[in-house]
């Protein structure tokens, strides 16, 4: 884990973040205000805005490898599971004016898009997928955010050892990004439960981690202050950084 966050550390100081700084002084609730400012700014700098690179068909690698938690082995996802995700529902819930509980049927209903995008781990391995679901931005028009509403949270059915579930967070401008997908499939077939089955998050223009998988609650939020450990993500509460654009 520590090699992990030193890598983390090591590539965020490449992007040219102040990582140092910014993990020393998280525990500060003016600075990381002051962060959060800093955050948005970064987006317009950087453009956050842009579009990831899409690649061809023939680009894509079969072959794409799992990483992270254990799938989970709870008997409810066990259940999920044996019944092809019949009785998999999405909750959608927090800041929002209509709480939304989705169905996978509900999902699939909606409109589709397909990319071909390159997934980029921390830990120094990409691989190059085609995955299709709906727009987060399109889940999150259902719902209507409301004026309060900052941060998008994932909370998702794994956990670590010692029972620390995962979980992520966007803000609202990365949540309406038109390429962060909740995703469905992986080149041409229903995710699988080592992908992250039955929805996961897909982001091409973060790093790998911020891409959730096995989604199974999507809160949003003002402040993320009071989750966890307050930084934003399983991850972030270990030393990453929370901002991890591309
Ligand atoms: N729920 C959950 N999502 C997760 C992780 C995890 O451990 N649990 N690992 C992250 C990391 S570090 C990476 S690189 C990708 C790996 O996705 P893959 O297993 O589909 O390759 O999932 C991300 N999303
Ligand atoms: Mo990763």
């Amino acid at each position: 884990m520590k090699r992990r966050i030193f890598l983390a550390s090591s590539v965020a100081a490449a992007l040219g973040g102040c990582a140092p700084i910014g993990t020393a002084l998280n525990g500060n609730s003016n600075v990381q205000r002051i962060l959060a400012s800093a955050e948005s700014l970064d987006h317009a700098i950087i453009g956050t805005r842009g579009l990831a690179r899409e690649y061809k068909p023939g680009d894509v690698d079969r072959d794409f490898r799992t990483n992270g938690f254990a799938t989970p082995g709870t008997s409810s996802y066990a259940s999920l599971v044996r019944d092809g995700f019949r009785s998999y529902r999405l909750v959608v819930d927090g800041a929002v004016e209509r709480r939304h509980v989705f169905t996978l049927a509900e999902l699939h209903a909606m409109p589709h898009v397909t990319q071909i995008t390159r997934h980029d781990c921390v830990e120094g391995w990409s691989a190059i997928g085609q995955w299709s679901g709906v727009r987060l931005s399109d889940v999150l028009a259902k719902v209507q955010p409301r004026a309060d509403a900052r941060y998008v949270v994932f909370h998702c059915m794994d956990s670590d050892e010692s029972g620390t579930p995962y979980y992520e967070s966007l803000d609202m401008h990365q949540a309406n990004h038109p390429q962060a997908l909740l995703a469905m499939t992986l080149n041409d077939a229903p995710l699988d439960p080592d992908h992250g089955a039955p929805v996961r998050l897909r982001v091409p223009t973060q790093l790998g981690y911020k891409s959730a998988k096995w989604v199974g609650r999507i809160e949003v939020v003002g402040s993320f202050a009071n989750i966890y450990s307050g930084r934003g993500g399983y991850w972030e509460d270990q030393g990453y950084e929370w901002y991890a654009g591309i």
